[in-house]
């Protein structure tokens, strides 16, 4: 159930500090906390707000696919990126549009400056989608988790396939205490990344014919991200269990910083009075390797949420 994250919420409610941070948003924080939920008991994704699993199937397949420029993600209109990559766009000496300084900040507190955002946002999008050259340029977020994931540069010159390198280790040596790929390279941080990574390293675990995962999150958007991120290593926990050969086990959630922006305290008190649902059920198509996964191969059953709650994004 998502019980252990509506207790997240409360936590932080309750127990929070007041923080401030790189947004300036200002946020409620604790540090350290541990989720935990049963991959058996259904496929993790929350009952008491709608959330678009599409977009974490597209994310995840883009991650997995090592692919790090924001145009497969818009070609399946998948926008939770953008920001990332407008804001290299803007700061960098081509752009001559209006100015955007600080654009996530002030199209929260201004609505004609939101306006002007969302018309150089549209401009943007459309040329990553139709300008190949331009796509390269400003589409790629640069070492995000697709190419550490994939591609990890090492001082020689040569890249690391972690994930396959780990999908391998799993099936020939399960019993393993090695199955770690990690996203954080202090070399890359932070000149080379649009952002940090916040999901530092994960390890996966054999026993009893069940494979699970564990999460260290450095820092957890408790309203926005979190419920996509464990929806996120729930999946690719199915997938590659699916590959090896096991059944899905726990998916086991660790949280450095883990905060609720002070513009989703509301959005949070909602939902906490939403009575939980029955958990979906994951449906994937069979395949050999999940290098071949394409986002339409997977879909849900029985999702029966309560309904969305928008909140903004602090970039
Ligand atoms: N930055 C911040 N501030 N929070 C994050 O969770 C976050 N991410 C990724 C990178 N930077 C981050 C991007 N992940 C949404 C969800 C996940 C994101 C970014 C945005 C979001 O806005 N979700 C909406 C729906 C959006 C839509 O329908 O387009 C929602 O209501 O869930 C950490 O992984």
């Amino acid at each position: 159930s998502e019980q252990a994250y509506l207790d997240l919420c409360k936590r932080v409610l309750e127990e929070g500090t007041k923080k401030e941070d790189r947004t300036k948003t200002g946020t409620l924080s604790v540090f350290g906390h541990q989720m935990r939920f049963d991959l058996a008991e259904g496929f993790p994704l929350l009952t008491t707000k709608f959330v678009p699993f599409r977009l974490i199937v597209s994310e995840l397949i883009w991650f997995i696919q090592g692919d790090t420029n924001i145009r497969y993600l818009l070609k399946h209109n998948n926008n939770i990126w953008n920001e990332w990559a407008f804001k290299k766009w803007v700061e960098s000496d081509e752009y001559t549009g209006p100015d955007m300084d600080n654009f996530g900040h002030r199209a929260n507190e201004d609505p004609s400056f939101k306006e002007l955002y969302l018309k150089e946002m549209d401009k943007f999008k459309k040329s990553i989608l139709e300008d190949d050259e331009f796509a390269a340029k400003y589409g790629d977020l640069g070492s995000v988790y697709g190419s550490q994931w994939r591609k990890w540069r090492t001082s020689k010159g040569e890249t690391i396939d972690q994930l396959k390198g780990v999908i391998q280790a799993i099936k020939q040596n399960p019993d393993s205490r090695r199955h770690l790929i990690t996203a954080w390279n202090p070399e890359d941080v932070p000149s080379n990344m649009a952002l940090p990574p916040c999901h530092t390293m994960f390890q996966f675990y054999v026993a009893d014919g069940k494979l699970s995962c564990q999460l260290y999150q450095r820092s957890g958007d408790i309203f926005l991200g979190v419920p996509f991120n464990i929806a996120s290593y729930a999946l690719l926990t199915y997938l590659i269990a699916k590959e090896c050969g096991l059944k899905p086990g726990e998916f086991i959630h660790t949280l450095g910083d883990a905060h609720i922006y002070s513009n989703h305290i509301e959005q949070i008190k909602t939902q906490l009075k939403r009575e939980p649902r029955n958990l979906p059920n994951l449906h994937i198509q069979d395949f050999q390797t999940i290098f071949d996964l394409e986002a339409e191969d997977i879909s849900l059953e029985n999702y029966d949420p309560h309904p969305a709650i928008k909140a903004p994004v602090a970039v």
